[in-house]
């Protein structure tokens, strides 16, 4: 019998999966959601927790005999016994084919929805009411399936239960109010009996069914807003919060969100799941709070990078704009070349090291290359830090990576400068001092998974040169977009 550790945050509808198959099958798991054993956005960082589950990711299982696991799915499935995999062949096919269907689905209109409502995301009434529709379309095809049948596998409850049960949790608890459940009452009653069995009943607790219909929570959104980094979100956020208080009067309230309902979000401003996770995090001292205000606003850079031509707009206003005395510029270069085999991994130690350093991207930007091939490759890269002296000194978390690295403080008045910002920025040039073919790219500059994005678009098109420019941030921003539980953001739920 499987016994071990499942890492989570708090109230998470993916780990709740395993936590109820647990039940079940008499698996012994030890739930770490809070602190000491687990602090969400900083253990999952951690190198020791990246060395087993490099994702960085929640739910993630560690066995007492050290086996380590992740993808919620795959953590449930291993922790059920038989009669909840399915006891034949096609009863383990059917488990599947729900698990997949919950995935696909459920969860990405169940969230479009739902974190809306949360505050989680900024509210979009096309995708909300195209949301609805969908949700409308899966509950229909799970009513037909349910008149006949009162689990969705066999005659017990499987891990397809479990699984579709969590993923129409919040739909439940927050929006299907009773009009538009209505309609699904085999769905109802299949989830009210599925809800009140003891093994579902003693992880969720009592699940209160949605009354009313939730809204946008404008005001939670805006909560959540300040904490993020460019100016252009934090003015909006200053706007949302602003509308809060003279919004007291009800009548007021209605008309500010009529308005918000009327003009559609621009996808960028939403929260994604990342976002979601960092809002989570614990506030701690800026580590650059002692240095004189700059002139050079590097979100302004990094959004011309980003959304511009990178030769002709984003490096011409890097130099008309950078402050020599607040920032500089440095080369690094990958100590251990040799050790470098396959270039797919070579990639992630590149992305690792992002991840480890996420809170000081808000006062750093870099462009790092893998030039070569698989078991003869270099990696370096051009940073820019906040401040005269190399920034991971200032806090423990940046120490892991930055030895394996020599770091050669730039002068920028130099053409060796000039050249290599050029060239590592626009990911083309002769790179003169490397000797090797540019491989891959990756660009150190908002939070998470977005450089691995970034890269498999790289991939995909095969060589940089293929890649629009102006496209940059549509795949960053869309890169990890996958429902997250709202209890990996502020909100208590
Ligand atoms: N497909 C994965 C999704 C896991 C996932 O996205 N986890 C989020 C929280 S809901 C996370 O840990 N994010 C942290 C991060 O991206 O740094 C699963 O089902 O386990």
């Amino acid at each position: 019998m499987a016994a071990g550790t499942l890492y989570t945050y708090p109230e998470n509808w993916r780990a709740f999966k395993a936590q109820i198959a647990a039940q079940y099958s008499g698996a012994r798991l030890k739930v770490a959601s809070s602190p000491p054993a687990f602090t969400f956005g900083q253990t999952n960082r951690s190198p020791a927790f990246l060395s087993n589950f490099p994702l960085g990711k929640v739910p993630a299982y560690q066995g007492d005999d050290g086996f380590c696991l992740f993808e919620s799915n795959a953590i449930a499935h291993y922790l059920s016994n038989d009669a909840l995999r399915g006891s034949t062949p096609q009863a383990r096919a059917q488990v599947l084919q729900w698990v997949s269907f919950a995935d696909s689905e459920i969860i990405p209109p169940a969230s479009a929805w739902v974190f809306p409502t949360l505050g989680i995301m900024q509210f979009n009434k096309q995708a909300t009411e195209q949301a609805k529709e969908e949700v409308k379309r899966v509950l229909a095809v799970l009513n037909q399936h349910l008149n006949t049948c009162t689990f969705l596998v066999g005659e017990r409850v499987s891990l397809a239960d479990i699984t579709v049960v969590c993923s129409l949790l919040w739909l439940y608890k927050q929006v299907l109010e009773p009009a538009f459940r209505q309609p699904y009452p085999n769905v109802n009653r299949w989830f009210v009996t599925c809800i009140n069995q003891p093994q579902f009943k003693a992880v969720l607790g009592e699940v209160k069914l949605c009354e009313k219909m939730a809204q946008f929570d404008a005001k939670k959104f805006a909560e959540n807003q300040p904490k993020k980094e460019t100016p252009l979100k934090k003015e909006k956020a200053g706007k949302e919060a602003g509308k809060q208080q003279p919004q007291q009067q009800q009548e007021k309230k209605e008309k500010e969100k009529k308005k918000e309902e009327k003009k559609p979000a621009p996808p960028a401003e939403e929260m994604d799941e990342c976002e979601a996770a960092l809002a989570s995090e614990p506030k701690t001292k800026d580590p650059f709070a002692h240095l004189p205000k700059s002139s050079f606003v590097l979100d302004e850079f990094k959004r011309k990078y980003s959304n511009e031509d990178t030769l002709t707009v984003a490096i011409p206003h890097f130099w008309e704009n950078f402050d020599r005395e607040g920032y500089s510029i440095w080369y690094s270069e990958y100590r251990f070349p040799e050790e470098l085999t396959m270039t797919f991994m070579s990639c992630n130690l590149i992305t690792g090291m992002f991840q480890r350093l996420d809170k000081l991207r808000k006062n750093a930007f870099a462009s790092v290359i893998l030039f070569g091939m698989n078991n003869s490759s270099s990696i370096s890269g051009i940073w820019v830090f906040r401040g005269q002296d190399l920034a991971f000194t200032l806090s423990e978390d940046w120490q892991i990576d930055y030895e394996s690295y020599s770091w050669r403080k730039l002068d920028v008045d130099s053409d060796e400068c000039k050249t290599m910002v050029k060239e590592y920025f626009a990911w083309e040039g002769e790179f003169k001092h490397v000797g090797k073919p540019f491989s891959q790219g990756k660009i150190f500059k908002k939070a998470c998974a977005t450089e691995d994005a970034h890269a498999k678009v790289l991939n995909f098109f095969g060589s940089s040169e293929l890649l629009p420019e102006n496209k940059k941030v549509v795949y960053q921003r869309r890169a990890s977009r996958s429902a997250c539980a709202p209890g990996g953001a502020t909100s208590p739920v």
